[in-house]
């Protein structure tokens, strides 16, 4: 219940960072959302993936992703600004990051990853739910995606040839995600000397 009220809470910061972005009349760095709770099969699997018994206080204190959002931008530098956005809340705690774009897994994976502590009123207390916060752009989110349904195709075993050609791959996201950049900068410095042509200095 707890979980379910965290990330109803979560969604709705989200929804409003977005919204208030968006009557302000600047660009929305999110191109779109997704939200889960993790299954009990998942938990108690993750639970003996780590060698920890399947107690409740095993779960609330060692399982920090029962919440989970991810959050699919276009460009890495909006990832950063949701980051500082998240940062800079005072309704929320990160109390961890995990930076798997400045520093990919072995297996190419990229995104950043933020614990949160998510506070919600119940009628008697105030308590702080833990939810993971996985930022990641287009191409990333498409890379992963793939990777994850192949990866238990696989019962968590990839054959060597397709972990290495999914490396190739990551590392082509990483290649498109600098192209679409400086894509994005030449378009920005072409408007950018178009205004200033137009408008008296
Ligand atoms: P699922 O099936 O997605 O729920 P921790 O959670 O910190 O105690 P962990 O799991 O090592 O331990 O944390 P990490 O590395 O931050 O990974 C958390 C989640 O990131 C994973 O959840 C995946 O969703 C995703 N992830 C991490 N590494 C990879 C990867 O190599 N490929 C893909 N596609 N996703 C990855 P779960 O619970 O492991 O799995």
């Amino acid at each position: 219940m707890t979980y379910k009220f965290g990330m109803d809470v979560l969604k709705t910061k989200i929804n409003i960072m977005v919204e208030e972005a968006r009557i302000k009349g600047k660009n929305n760095p999110i191109e779109h959302i997704k939200t889960r709770l993790k299954s009990v099969d998942s938990i108690k699997e993750k639970l003996k993936r780590k060698n920890l018994e399947p107690t409740i206080d095993n779960i609330k204190e060692k399982i920090l992703d029962v919440i989970g959002v991810r959050v699919v931008c276009a460009f890495i530098s909006d990832i950063y600004e949701i980051y500082q956005l998240f940062l800079n809340r005072s309704d929320l705690k990160v109390v961890e990051v995990k930076d798997y774009i400045k520093h990919p897994k072995p297996t190419g994976y990229q995104s950043l990853h933020l614990i949160v502590k998510v506070p919600v009123q119940l009628a008697n207390q105030e308590i702080y739910v833990p939810a993971e916060i996985q930022l990641r752009t287009l191409a990333m989110d498409f890379w992963a995606s793939l990777e994850h349904k192949i990866f238990y195709k696989y019962n968590r075993d990839i054959p060597d040839y397709l972990k290495h050609e999914l490396k190739q791959a990551a590392d082509t996201v990483t290649l498109l995600d600098e192209k679409m950049k400086s894509i994005r900068d030449e378009v920005i410095a072409i408007d950018s000397v178009r205004d200033s042509l137009l408008l008296p200095s």
